[in-house]
């Protein structure tokens, strides 16, 4: 459907076919936040809602870019990859200039357009999905040879570089190794990942949107991963040994509280203790114990409330409703943080009840619409078609 307007909107724009159409997902986390950046396990997947690109190479090194959400377009040169003034513009230019700072020859310039159904600020990763589909549709068109994981760590580069976010890895790698029905158990350390089957018919994945918006390169995603490492600098003075959070466990941790300023202390702790719960909720999903798996959730929403403190009103309001709810059965804030969703697992056949009763309790506490979203795990970065044909 969206990718059929895309179409369009290139023949329109460009006055040519697209040569290739991409779809890149954004993507959930079930449990393990804020761990990536400390060598953690995450355990993501992708989602039914995604950017789509349309795409034609051009005979010159010039890119032109529009983006279909924001009606807003954008040139640049491939010899000549500056950040722009323009946010959006730098997800694409990033992505360029980090797939040739591999030492990979990009020869030609592109057409592009983008856009999707991902909402924006929302904690489901729609950058990541954008960078992950510029990757994926310039490595397809121009048959860069590039692997999914090089792809993950391009995606990253240009978060880092061109967004200004030193995030973790989790939500490209979502992005581009999602498959349908299932979750993926990454680790972090050497990025190795297994696939969980995570499709229960008695349970569904809401997420209720607070459209508080977060800003992740607002400094405090970033302040969250230098007190990590602080930590880590002080510990290793104990246990010279480790390289990061992963490497500590919790009773490595209290011995040194003395040493460690409280706050450190206190997001060093939620960190180590949301690695083992990463691998315990694993446990419970193979034995298909989702009441455990549930309460992990809870757990991991405490944590981040009280002792990462990347929570805000809004998610813990959200998070409490539903210690009230029968129908749901794990719920907790989801993503960096500071706004977003929150992600509920809960009765199937109770989901229209949630939904009404969690968006008339939030928008008499807040006199703001509640937007939930009932989401299917789907497979990650794909083609959707190939036109080599022009007309
Ligand atoms: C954001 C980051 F981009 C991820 O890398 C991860 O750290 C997440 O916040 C928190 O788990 O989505």
């Amino acid at each position: 459907m969206l990718d059929n307007i895309l179409t369009k909107k290139f023949k329109d724009y460009f006055g040519e076919n697209p040569h290739l159409l991409v779809r890149a997902p954004g993507r959930i986390n079930l449990i393990g936040e804020h761990t990536d950046y400390n060598k953690g396990f995450v355990l993501p997947a992708a989602i039914d809602k995604a950017i789509y690109y349309a795409i034609a190479p051009r005979n010159d090194n010039t890119c032109v870019a529009y983006a279909f959400d924001l009606d807003d377009s954008f040139t640049f040169s491939i010899d000549n990859l500056v950040k722009s003034e323009k946010g959006w513009a730098n997800f694409l230019i990033g992505v360029v200039a980090e797939i040739i700072n591999t030492g990979v020859e990009i020869k030609q310039g592109f057409n592009v357009i983008f856009g999707g159904d991902v909402p924006l600020g929302a904690g489901l990763s729609s950058s990541a999905a954008v960078e992950s589909g510029m990757g994926f549709a310039l490595n397809s068109i121009f048959d860069l040879g590039l692997s999914k994981l090089d792809l993950a760590l391009i995606a990253q580069k240009a978060e880092h570089n061109y967004a200004g976010v030193k995030c973790g890895i989790m939500d490209m790698f979502a992005s581009i190794h999602g498959k349908e029905n299932s979750v993926i158990k990454l680790d972090c350390q050497d990025l190795s990942f297994e696939y969980f089957p995570f499709a229960f018919p008695d349970y569904s994945i809401v997420l209720c949107n607070t459209g508080v918006k977060h800003n992740l390169g607002d400094s405090e995603y970033n302040q969250r991963r230098d007190e990590c490492e602080e930590g880590v600098r002080i510990l290793q003075r104990a246990f010279p040994q480790i390289e990061s959070l992963r490497d500590v466990s919790f009773q490595m941790l209290r011995s040194q509280a003395d040493k460690l300023p409280p706050v450190v202390y206190k997001r060093c702790k939620y960190v180590v203790e949301e690695i083992e719960r990463v691998t315990n909720a694993c446990q419970a999903l193979e034995k298909a114990d989702l009441a455990t798996f549930g309460q992990k959730m809870y757990e991991t929403h405490e944590g981040l409330s009280n002792e990462y403190e990347v929570s805000c009103e809004e998610l813990d309001f959200l998070v409490e409703q539903t210690h009230h709810l029968d129908t749901v059965i794990g719920a907790r804030m989801m993503g960096g943080g500071f706004g977003g969703c929150t992600i509920n697992l809960v009765k199937a056949n109770k989901t229209t009840e949630f939904i009404e009763q969690m968006s008339s309790a939030y928008n008499k506490q807040f006199s703001t619409p509640l937007q939930c979203y009932l989401v299917q795990i789907s497979n990650g970065v794909e083609l959707l078609t190939e036109e080599y044909s022009m007309s």
